[in-house]
């Protein structure tokens, strides 16, 4: 079932809306019309609406490590019954902006989540749910905040620390060494040269794909 789960993965101002965007017009270019885009936290009407709180910075309440990883899940698990899991039962292909790895990077490495609870919590969300390829965009935290920052103000989550920004980057690098379909993209190249490199690896990927058919 899983097998036409695409994921774009990075720090903030990586650069994964413009990457999904150029891994959508390569399907559509090879006749690929089923295609169902989603990104994360977010792609359900509740989902969404955990996304606003999840990005919220509340005066008086400093939002609990536990209860954030514990609201993504709750974004994921609606997005993964309600859409994605029936997206790919009738054969679509889905691009995500975020998955799975965002939390062990952010929540995992960021924020120093004990093992044990993210394991669970993906046991009991994603079973064996797994996207067959990832492209994880890597940068330095200080040019994709900085992009970040040119876009517009920064919320509560891209107003954390450089340090926080470091550990999730290099808990992305150390996830990215150790799994195959995760394929990691220089992303603080220009715009052309990172769009050339994300082409190149679908390309070969869905290449690949077609002989072992
Ligand atoms: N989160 C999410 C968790 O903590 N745990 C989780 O499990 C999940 C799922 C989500 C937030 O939630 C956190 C992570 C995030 O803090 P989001 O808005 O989905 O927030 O994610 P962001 O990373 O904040 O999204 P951004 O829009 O900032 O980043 P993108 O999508 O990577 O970047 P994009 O494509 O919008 O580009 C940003 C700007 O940079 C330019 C673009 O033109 C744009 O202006 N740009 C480049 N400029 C120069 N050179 C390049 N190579 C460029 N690529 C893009």
């Amino acid at each position: 079932m899983t097998n036409k789960f695409i994921v774009i993965e990075g720090l903030e101002g990586a650069g994964k809306t413009t990457a999904c965007n150029t891994v959508i017009n390569i399907l559509h270019q090879k006749g690929i019309k089923d295609i169902v885009s989603t990104r994360e936290p977010g792609g359900t009407q509740l989902a969404e609406e955990i996304r606003k709180l999840v990005k919220k910075k509340f005066k008086k309440d400093k939002l609990n490590y536990i209860a954030e990883v514990l609201m993504l899940y709750a974004a994921r698990v609606q997005l993964v019954n309600n859409i994605i899991k029936p997206a790919l039962l009738r054969g679509a292909w889905v691009v995500a902006d975020r998955h799975e790895l965002s939390s062990q990077a952010y929540q995992g490495g960021g924020r120093c989540i004990d093992d044990r609870l993210m394991q669970l919590l993906h046991d009991i969300v994603l079973g064996n749910l797994n996207p067959e390829l990832t492209i994880y965009l890597d940068l330095p935290p200080i040019i994709g905040l900085e992009r970040a920052r040119r876009r517009g103000s920064l919320d509560r989550i891209e107003q954390e620390s450089l340090d926080f920004f470091e550990r999730i980057r290099a808990r992305y690098l150390t996830l990215a060494k150790k799994d195959k379909s995760i394929f990691t993209v220089n992303a603080a190249e220009s715009l052309p040269k990172v769009t050339s490199a994300i082409s190149f690896i679908l390309q070969s990927w869905l290449h690949q794909k077609e002989q072992s058919q």
